[in-house]
């Protein structure tokens, strides 16, 4: 399989790409045929990533490719990770903001519409992830839009944690939280479908266990904003739970995820109207991968609770591809 990388030079390519090669990303038995793409002040980092991960001697790592050429980088690829974006600098007005990285992702998605393989899934982490993913999609009309994704996995993962934290039971005792909306400040990080195994074999409503203020006042800010958490507290974004996410992402998407109540995870997929969600937006929903691709989870509980705040979070999608449109990126 050729697995792209962009923005292979950053912090969360360092994170991600040992775990990777080491298999993580598409199971023991899958050689990998690496593609690092970098801008040229990037291809110094990456050669030194390149040359550590040489020095791994891991048995599936096929070969590794370092380069700033786009036709290079997608030719053939199975599975795109867009990471390397243009982050806000000061004094930066979102229509800039947009505007950059619209020059990033509307080139990157027509070569992926030139030159990759015929089953090539795309998850975009570089903020703002779910515009930047509309954008690759649209310059790529001849690929399926439904292998154009963006990444809400880590904002599942940090909900998931959360709880765990708060109701002292392990991670993988608790199923069913969905991550709705943008992968920004706005996203809706929801408990109401959520539930709890028991020793006992059984299972109990997330909801019966947490008040609406702990809900209001620490959860749902403290899962959209921890990126800024960490940032205060570490000196840095996020890198390896953000590599973590992403490997999660795609092993899920290919192998699969868990078929029994409540075994969703989130993630940014094209909207197919479902939930009241514009069809065509790139928004984070409740997702399974059956055989290969994401589903939309059905039939959940929406009430008032949920439903202004994934409204919200939609306008703000909205919003962000009413300006992209305006300035001709879509
Ligand atoms: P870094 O600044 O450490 O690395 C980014 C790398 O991308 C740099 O090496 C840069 O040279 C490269 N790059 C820039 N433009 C490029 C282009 N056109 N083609 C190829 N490479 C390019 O950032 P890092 O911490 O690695 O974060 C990368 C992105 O992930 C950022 O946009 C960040 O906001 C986003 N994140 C998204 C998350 C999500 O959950 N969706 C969470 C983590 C992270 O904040």
């Amino acid at each position: 399989m050729t697995v792209t990388v962009t923005g292979a030079g950053g912090q969360i390519g360092y994170a991600l790409l040992f775990r990777l090669a080491s298999g993580q990303l598409l199971g023991p038995n899958t050689p990998i045929n690496l593609r690092l793409l970098e801008i040229p002040q990037g291809l110094a980092a990456a050669e030194g990533t390149a040359l550590e991960l040489a020095d791994c001697a891991f048995p599936l790592l096929a070969s590794t490719t370092i380069t700033d050429d786009l036709t290079r980088a997608f030719d053939g690829v199975n599975v795109a990770l867009l990471v390397g974006s243009r982050p806000r600098a000061a004094g930066m007005e979102r229509a800039d903001l947009l505007a950059a990285n619209g020059r990033i992702f509307g080139p990157q998605g027509a070569a992926i519409n030139a030159g990759a393989a015929s089953d090539v899934r795309v998850l975009v982490v570089g903020n703002p992830a779910n515009t930047n993913a509309l954008i690759a999609r649209s310059h790529a009309p001849d690929v399926p839009a439904d292998r154009f994704t963006a990444m809400t996995r880590l904002d599942h993962n940090r909900a998931v944690a959360q709880l765990s934290e708060h109701l002292a039971v392990p991670v993988g005792d608790i199923d069913g939280v969905s991550i709705w909306g943008n992968h920004s400040a706005s996203q809706y990080p929801d408990v109401f479908n959520a539930t709890v195994r028991l020793e006992s074999g059984g299972r109990r409503v997330v909801r019966d266990l947490v008040d609406e203020r702990w809900l209001t006042e620490h959860f749902i800010p403290r899962v959209a904003q921890r990126g800024s958490e960490i940032i205060a507290v570490r000196g840095a974004s996020s890198a390896a739970s953000a590599a973590g996410a992403a490997l999660d992402h795609v092993h899920d998407w290919v192998n699969g995820t868990g078929t029994g109540p409540g075994e969703w995870t989130s993630a940014a997929v094209v909207s197919d109207g479902s939930y009241g969600v514009p069809e065509g937006l790139i928004s984070s929903f409740p997702v399974r991968s059956v055989a290969g691709a994401w589903t939309i989870e059905q039939g959940l509980t929406v009430g008032d609770f949920s439903r202004s705040r994934i409204d919200a979070s939609v306008a703000e999608l909205l919003a962000e591809r009413d300006a992209v449109a305006a300035l001709g990126l879509l």
